[in-house]
């Protein structure tokens, strides 16, 4: 069965030429399906020339199809009067019933008969022929020979036709005219090119305007392209990220190497998430547990210490590390068994894990960001000015800041900006100056300070993509499609 570009191929190579519109009515299909015929005709080359044409036809507007479909006004009125005629005003209540009365009046259709003492409404010829609805058929039909202008300007005086632009194309044979639709190639294969079959094939032409299919790929969560954000402004403050892949640690290097005190409350299964199994940790550098021993229970270095007896089993226990602090101490200690210090900048963001009341804001865990330097005669001012630049490259300016209490560091500061979306004052993070009591037992200098702060990557990211519950960022309820549509995160725009 040919299909409609091969009949209308066919028709053309009978006819010098015709317009689609012919072709409709030839094939008995809709004017557009032609259309559709010669735009895939088009894709196999120049096969026919189409010159586009336009012409106003006449249609029917709906009014003028409900004369079709009913009849005209006039005729439905006539039709509606019994044998022994109707009151006049019943008549004229009927729908479009003053209109229909007076032309069927103006007809000679009907007349009114008064000499009962009521206006009675009755058929005056004993049938009629709806001229008007015959008219609006021929013209539905595209055959207007018979319609007059006067009958033209009647029928758009009563609405009941409207001027159409109707677009066509005039078709003749093209340079490349042919009947049959040959299969145009999409690849050139090897084998076209090695027997030259390829020179009698007609390959499809590029379309140069397809948009290009978007490919199936995965997307970011928000914490971690606010991760990136973050790591970018520490890398190119000069920062190296330190290696934070183990989840579980010990209470020594989470707790005793930062001198937090066995008895902290910090420390306590309320707080902390202990491991079961396995439940301790043997391996230490023993010289060093050592002098962190002597510096927890009898002080030392100027310290006075917190004068209680160290227990090892309490730091063998293992843990879901409470503070990504947990890494930055195993670095420094590496860093203290140099043979040579020299100054470093670490940085951390990861996952820590904390056994707190659950709320709105908080879950068992989160991702802490973390800060550290090291150098020669660091100040307070110097700790200040790095995380003063680290919020700006956030768009945090206005900072201020609170004495604070961390076991690990003295000075400790909170720090808090105002926040104009928000329009108040929040915490942003916490920070401080690690106490000789944790660096010098690691055998870093005397005169080497090491600064350090801290923030969570959930807080920013909630704030940034306007969350106010973190069930609604992280977890088993997120709706997937929050990951897929949410923007590209730009902080300090
Ligand atoms: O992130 C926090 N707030 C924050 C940070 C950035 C931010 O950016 C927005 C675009 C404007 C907005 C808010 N906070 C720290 C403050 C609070 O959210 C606080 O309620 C929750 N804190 C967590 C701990 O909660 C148990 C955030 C987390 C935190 C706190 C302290 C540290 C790290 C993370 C630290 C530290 C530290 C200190 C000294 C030396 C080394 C590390």
């Amino acid at each position: 069965m040919a299909s409609l570009s091969e009949k209308i191929l066919q028709y053309i190579s009978e006819n010098d030429e015709v317009t689609t519109l012919k072709l409709a009515t030839v094939f008995k299909e809709d004017h557009q399906k032609v259309i559709g015929a010669l735009k895939s005709i088009q894709t196999y080359g120049d096969l026919v020339i189409a010159d586009p044409l336009s012409d106003k036809t006449l249609g029917l507007t709906e009014e003028g199809v409900l004369f079709v479909k009913n009849g005209s006004h006039e005729a439905v009125i006539y039709n509606a009067i019994p044998e022994d005629g109707i009151n006049q005003k019943e008549l004229m209540n009927l729908p479009n019933g003053k209109i229909g009365f007076s032309k069927a009046m103006s007809s000679g259709w009907i007349l009114v008969d008064k000499s009962s003492g009521q206006p009675i409404a009755k058929k005056k010829i004993p049938e009629i022929i709806d001229t008007v609805r015959d008219h609006l058929i021929q013209i539905s039909q595209n055959n207007c020979s018979e319609i007059t202008d006067s009958l033209k300007q009647e029928f758009k005086k009563r609405k009941l036709v409207q001027e159409n632009t109707i677009k066509y194309y005039l078709l003749k044979r093209g340079p490349e005219f042919t009947t049959t639709l040959a299969k145009l190639e999409t690849d050139l294969t090897w084998e076209m090119l090695s027997t030259g079959s390829w020179k009698n094939l007609k390959f499809k032409d590029y379309n140069l305007d397809a948009l290009g299919v978007p490919p199936e790929s995965g997307y970011l969560h928000p914490l971690l392209k606010v991760r990136s954000e973050f790591r970018q402004i520490f890398l190119e403050m000069g920062f190296s990220e330190m290696p934070t892949n183990k989840y579980i640690e010990s209470s020594f290097w989470n707790f005793d190497a930062l001198f937090q005190p066995q008895q902290h409350p910090a420390r306590d299964a309320h707080d902390t998430f202990f491991i079961s199994d396995p439940q301790i940790t043997t391996k230490f550098p023993m010289d060093y547990l050592k002098k962190v021993k002597e510096v927890h229970s009898n002080g030392g270095y100027g310290s006075i210490g917190y004068r209680y007896d160290w227990e090892l089993s309490e730091a063998q226990k293992n843990l879901l590390r409470t503070h990504t602090t947990a890494v930055s101490a195993r670095m420094l200690y590496n860093l203290g068994q140099e043979k040579e210090f020299h100054p470093v900048k670490f940085f951390s963001i990861d996952r820590v894990f904390r056994n707190e009341t659950l709320d709105a804001t908080h879950l068992a865990e989160f991702h802490q960001v973390e800060g550290v330097i090291a150098d020669y005669n660091l100040t307070l001012g110097d700790l200040i000015g790095v995380f003063t630049e680290f919020f700006k490259k956030l768009g945090i300016t206005e900072l201020e800041f609170k004495p604070a209490y961390n076991p690990y560091t003295e000075p400790s500061m909170e720090i808090f900006c105002f926040h104009k979306g928000l329009g108040k004052w929040i915490e942003i993070g916490n920070s401080g100056i690690f106490r000789p009591e944790m660096l010098l037992p690691m055998g870093l200098p005397e005169d080497v300070r090491v600064l350090a702060w801290g923030l969570s990557l959930e807080r920013p990211t909630m704030i940034k993509y306007g969350y106010n519950n973190i069930r609604d960022l992280v977890g088993p309820k997120v709706d997937l499609m929050m990951v897929q549509n949410s923007p590209i995160c730009r902080l300090d725009k």
